[in-house]
């Protein structure tokens, strides 16, 4: 019998972001249950010399050591339909699959570790070892999501584009918007809400606005 791969849903709330987590982490909670997943919710950073958004890449590094399934939801984002596992959109050859959008018509789509699935790999080690390691990044407006990017093939400047795709970029799977229905590229039918590049008053109010919602929403 082949018995069914130990997931954990993350994520960091610290700071002024503990308020998101306090709201998004309540729609996690019930996705984590339906789909079993365990639950690693943290109010702190973990490396203390980066900017904040590199722990991402130290939590999800070390919850791989456990678990066969890592899934990072952003503390700015908020479960909406939970219906159908995430995982479930992974294609069978990818290591991981990360939220994407394309800007403008025609252009490459853009990775966003908004919303990121790992599956236990080396190479997803030694890929997440390399993104840890691309310390010219350190500063980045978009930190780790920028090592992350230049480790797939794009090419930053003078705009976001993929030029030289990568081994990795050819095991990862480009999740639709549903799985990251943002503001600006909303979708249709959204599985998950996220409110980035917006004042913190701002995503507080868009995590309520959807949590009130889905109280009213249960059966
Ligand atoms: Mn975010």
């Amino acid at each position: 019998m082949v018995s069914a791969p130990r997931k954990v849903l993350c994520s960091i709330g610290a700071g002024p972001h503990a308020e998101l987590l306090e709201v998004s982490g309540a729609t996690f909670a019930p996705f984590a249950t339906h789909h079993g997943y365990d639950l690693c919710l943290r109010g702190e950073v973990l490396a203390r010399d980066r900017p904040a958004s590199w722990s991402k890449v130290q939590l999800v590094r070390s919850l791989l050591r456990v678990y066969e399934v890592v899934l990072w939801i952003d503390a700015d984002a908020a479960v909406v339909d939970g219906s159908v596992d995430v995982l479930d959109a992974l294609e069978p050859s990818s290591l991981m699959a990360l939220a994407a959008h394309s800007t403008n018509e025609g252009d490459d789509p853009i990775p966003n570790a908004g919303v990121w699935l790992l599956r236990r790999h080396w190479k997803t080690q030694r890929f997440l070892a390399r993104v840890w390691r691309s310390t010219g990044y350190l500063h980045h407006k978009w930190w780790e999501n920028a090592a992350i990017l230049e480790l797939l093939g794009y090419e930053l400047d003078p705009r976001v584009r993929l030029v030289r795709p990568t081994p990795m970029y050819f095991r990862t799977t480009l999740l639709g918007t549903e799985w990251n229905s943002i503001p600006v590229d909303p979708s249709p039918a959204p599985r998950i809400c996220h409110f980035p590049a917006v004042p913190l008053d701002q995503r507080l109010s868009g995590l309520r606005a959807i949590a009130d919602q889905l109280r009213h929403s249960e059966p």
